[in-house]
């Protein structure tokens, strides 16, 4: 690898204005956003992000699941591209930043390279990952998944919404379904920044997280039956309540995760209350839990309590209960050249890092397994996110960036 220009920067304030001029598209309530896969709103960002990664001479490409790519050439065009990029879905209630920051952040690399002059042996791929977070089609990562040959594509393309529609069908109504084969391309390295999505980076006053690893994650559907029944003339020890049965299986959760504290976490994110309706005693729950930890026998543990001590609740109140296994990944261990790749960037660049396990599920977590990968984290305020108040600082979009920018044109080659 040839040695990195010493005082390469990007341009901070062109990454900040093109962030902002992305979150105008699908806004939502409160300052965020709600830009879901392949929504209008989805297509639209998409169509932004196309138009600008022509106007810095890029060729795109579109993959069957909706991956992104946009190829600035190398001077060995045979070379296999450094690939960079994350995710332009938002979840309902999103912030401006989670994923959109490493697309956008790959763009500045390369808008940045045109301005300099600089080229680079390998090619650079900016890249868009089709639904990363899994909300409105389960499960989380699915496109960078079936990339990576986790999911098959037929599938992915049968996953459905809450309204019932296909993720296939969603795909081509917003036209964004390609023809190339899904994972056909190969890469020589992956990098994605991602703003933490945690409290410690900014809580230690640290500019950068070098992602050593990413914790698993396990996604499980339960399904509890009781019986409808009215809530005032129900005598109590004839009621089959499944809400009352979901609200014992979560304080479950809670004590299973809290067992294996302090890095497992537990939690149930999607509910969904049949008939819902305020006198009517459920007969149905559906609810995910969502269980992650950095080591795979502690998830293997909490997923094995939380069945059986979900079917003992069940049965001592004579309800029903299914489980569905509908998302998950083991922990995993970024390749080490890379990473140090980004440490040494940041060592360079003269910003504060540190280690870190990242603790969301990324698209890096699937590609790692293609090609030797990394990720670059910047702090967010408060750690909070995946909620519309989700806001990072200018100075740490730029230093990610930043850091970024070096550990991928150092890994691609700067040709003098
Ligand atoms: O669920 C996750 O960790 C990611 O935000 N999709
Ligand atoms: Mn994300
Ligand atoms: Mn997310």
């Amino acid at each position: 690898m040839s040695a990195p220009l010493e005082n390469l920067r990007i341009n901070g304030d062109r990454l900040w204005d093109s962030l902002m001029e992305m979150a105008k598209i699908g806004p939502g309530v409160a300052g965020g956003n709600n830009r879901q896969t392949l929504t209008d709103e989805d297509a639209e960002g998409r169509r932004l992000f196309e138009t600008w990664c022509k106007d810095a001479g890029c060729t795109m490409g579109l993959d069957q699941m909706g991956n992104m790519f946009a190829r600035r050439e190398g001077t060995e065009p045979d070379a296999l591209p450094v690939y960079v990029g994350s995710h332009l879905d938002t979840q309902p209630t999103g912030g401006k930043y989670d994923g959109v920051l490493g697309v956008l952040a790959g763009l500045e690399i390369i808008r940045t390279l045109n301005d300099l002059g600089i080229q680079t042996k390998h090619p650079i791929v900016a890249t868009n990952w089709t639904n990363e977070e899994g909300t409105r089609f389960a499960p989380a990562m699915l496109a960078s998944g079936v990339f990576a040959g986790i999911h098959g594509q037929d599938w992915a393309y049968a996953r459905k919404d809450a309204k019932g529609l296909r993720f296939g069908d969603e795909l081509a109504r917003i036209g964004w379904r390609g023809e190339e084969e899904v994972g056909a391309r190969k890469m020589h390295a992956f990098f994605e920044l991602h703003i933490e999505q945690g409290p410690i980076l900014e809580a230690e006053g640290i500019d950068i997280g070098v992602v050593t690893h990413g914790q698993g994650l396990s996604w499980t559907q339960i399904t509890i039956l009781g019986k409808e029944s009215h809530t005032g003339s129900t005598p109590m020890p004839m009621r089959r309540n499944a809400g009352l049965g979901m609200a014992r299986v979560l304080e479950l959760v809670d004590e299973i995760a809290r067992s294996h504290a302090p890095d497992a976490v537990g939690a149930a994110g999607h509910i969904d209350v049949y008939p819902n309706s305020r006198n009517v005693i459920p007969g149905k729950v559906v609810f995910t839990v969502d269980l992650r930890s950095p080591e795979l026998a502690v998830i293997e543990d909490m997923e094995r309590r939380l069945r059986a001590g979900a079917q003992k609740i069940c049965d001592d109140m004579g309800l029903g209960v299914e489980f569905e296994k509908v998302g998950g990944f083991d922990p995993v261990t970024f390749d080490e050249a890379c990473v140090s790749a980004v440490r040494s960037a940041a060592e360079r660049l003269g910003y504060s890092h540190r280690n870190i396990i990242s603790g969301a599920g990324h698209d890096a977590c699937w590609i790692n397994r293609m090609a030797p990968t990394a990720m670059v984290m910047c702090p967010c305020v408060d750690g909070l996110s995946h909620n519309e108040a989700e806001e990072i600082s200018k100075e740490w979009s730029t230093a990610g960036a930043e850091v970024l920018f070096h550990a991928v044109v150092e890994t691609a080659g700067i040709v003098a």
